[in-house]
């Protein structure tokens, strides 16, 4: 049995000193944007609120907020809050031109962000016997650096593989006898379809895995967890707030603990900005109150979640968030309805198909097309046809049940859909090139 905690003092601090830290750097980091960032200042005098009226977690709502477009209109040097001397790193968001996010980290930045990513993988049971093999991305997206900064930190020995090359990462694995994978969960699918293909499930020694940077379901990772043979873990975060590590699932794998000594979390309506109380569902608001070159407050996330301060049996007092379960950006309307992807893979998976499923949106005359392509997996594509086809129609009627519209359902031989190395692509919308 390994360490429980990494920082245990924090991690399992009671929640009314975790509140009374956030309330003094929430202070701190008022003044100091108001003092060093002018973007900031004005924003504030625009809402007509001032470093004094900040007196601690209370007043939190009384600061404007922040979006994607404040990022833009600053890009790329307008919410530093440091001299670029002190800055020693970027790392950005891999959005499409114009979207593009660059957030900045001081030395400092970085260890607490490792720092974060650590508590992740202690949680997952990783100590400095294990050895982390890193599968996300290395460059400006922030899985890879995130990941590996944390499994330093915990002391184990770290494989620093990045993304694609399925052939060698199964050998790294195998040889090296990896016990801990991170990458994104629709790889990770990926490399146990791979695993199992090769008929090597019994030379892995992987015992745990840690997930995320994109939406998933419970489906998907009990998908995962059979194909690998390990417990799968949830990982949250986001390039503008620093990266994985803003929270991490506990050996509970009830939603995620979100590291409180760094991290504001705030749940609001969307549409009218008032603040929910716990429970609520809604879009997640961080402050980050400990950041030195980009700190931000009240940026809007767009991802739709809800918080809890149910006890955990982990001992953590962290504040929980549940799995989000999509962005606000990322729900489709389909002939008026709303359409989340993770429904769909969630009627998929539940039906016993394989993850490998694409959402293809089109308008012809008029009228959206909605199609769902999926993989069968390869015993049904040896079994009979009419297996086949009453899985087809199964599928279209729990869609229906689960969406209120009618999909196509397309079953496709198995590997008729791209695999994907980092974060999927679920849903392909035709219609958004007509607008
Ligand atoms: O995806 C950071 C990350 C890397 C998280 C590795 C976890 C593991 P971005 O590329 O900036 O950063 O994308 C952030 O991805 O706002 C969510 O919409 C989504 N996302 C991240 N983690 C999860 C998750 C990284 N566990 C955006 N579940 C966020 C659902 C997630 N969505």
């Amino acid at each position: 049995m390994g360490k429980r905690y990494f920082q245990p003092e924090i991690e399992t601090m009671p929640v009314d000193k975790i509140k009374a830290l956030q309330s003094e750097r929430l202070v701190a980091q008022v003044k100091n944007v108001w003092d060093n960032v002018p973007y900031y200042r004005k924003k504030m005098e625009e809402k007509g609120v001032t470093p004094d009226d900040i007196k601690g977690l209370e007043d939190l709502h009384k600061l404007p907020f922040l979006t994607k477009d404040d990022l833009r209109d600053a890009y790329p040097y307008g919410l530093l809050a440091k001299p670029l001397k002190d800055c020693v790193r970027i790392q950005s968001t891999s959005g499409t031109t114009g979207r593009r996010v660059v957030a900045f980290y001081t030395q400092h930045d970085i260890d607490l962000w490792d720092e974060c990513c650590a508590r992740a993988i202690v949680a997952a049971g990783g100590t400095d016997e294990d050895v982390v093999q890193v599968s996300y991305g290395y460059g400006l997206f922030t899985g890879g650096p995130g990941l590996n900064g944390g499994s330093h930190k915990v002391g184990s020995l770290t494989i620093p593989m990045s993304s694609g090359n399925t052939e060698r990462q199964i050998q790294f694995m195998t040889d090296l006898g990896a016990t801990i994978l991170c990458c994104t969960p629709s790889y990770a699918a990926y490399l146990g379809e791979a695993v199992n293909e090769k008929g090597l499930k019994d030379k892995i020694k992987l015992k745990a895995g840690i997930f995320g940077a994109e939406a998933w379901t419970e489906e998907m990772r009990h998908d995962i967890e059979e194909k690998l043979g390990i417990k799968a873990y949830d990982i949250y975060g986001l390039t503008e707030i620093s990266g994985p590590g803003v929270s991490f699932e506990c050996e509970e794998q009830k939603g995620m603990h979100i590291n409180e000594d760094h991290f504001i979390a705030e749940i609001i309506n969307p549409e009218t900005g008032e603040v929910l109380p716990e429970g609520e569902k809604g879009e997640l608001v961080f402050t980050s109150i400990t950041k030195e070159a980009f700190p931000l407050l009240r940026y809007r996330t767009k991802d739709l979640c809800v918080l809890t301060r149910k006890p955990c049996s982990c001992g953590r007092t962290h504040i929980r968030m549940r799995k989000p379960m999509g962005r606000s950006d990322d729900m489709l309307i389909i002939r008026g309805v709303n359409v989340f992807p993770s429904q769909i893979e969630t009627v998929l998976l539940g039906a016993g198909m394989t993850p490998n499923y694409q959402i293809i949106v089109d308008r012809v005359n008029n009228n959206d097309t909605f199609d769902v392509n999926v993989e069968i997996s390869q015993d049904m594509a040896d079994g009979p046809r009419e297996a086949v086809d009453a899985k087809q129609k199964e599928l279209v009627a729990s869609l229906k049940s689960m969406l209120g519209i009618k999909a196509n359902v397309n079953l496709v031989e198995p590997k008729a859909i791209a695999r994907s190395e980092g974060k999927a692509v679920r849903v392909i919308d035709k219609r958004k090139l007509y607008d």
